[in-house]
């Protein structure tokens, strides 16, 4: 198990942060998410074998939104 906070962009409202949250919650091997709509970050716990970072960025690119782990 893994826990990583990205920085999130394109969050507006509370309903952006809760489209964010589901659609990271629902990939094959996430354990946990937490969504700051404040902050514009999320915290992801996942199971590496299951799925890898570049997908959990995908995944919330795919519904409009930015994601990245920080540099
Ligand atoms: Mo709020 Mo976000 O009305 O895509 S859901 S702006």
């Amino acid at each position: 198990m893994k826990t990583e906070k990205y920085n999130v962009t394109g969050m507006t409202c509370a309903a952006c942060q809760a489209n964010v949250t589901r659609c990271v919650q629902k990939l094959e091997g996430v354990e946990d998410v937490n969504v700051s709509l404040l902050a514009n970050q999320m915290t992801v716990s996942y199971d590496e074998a299951q799925v890898h970072p570049e997908e959990i960025i995908a995944a919330v690119q795919k519904i409009g939104y930015g994601a990245a782990l920080p540099q």
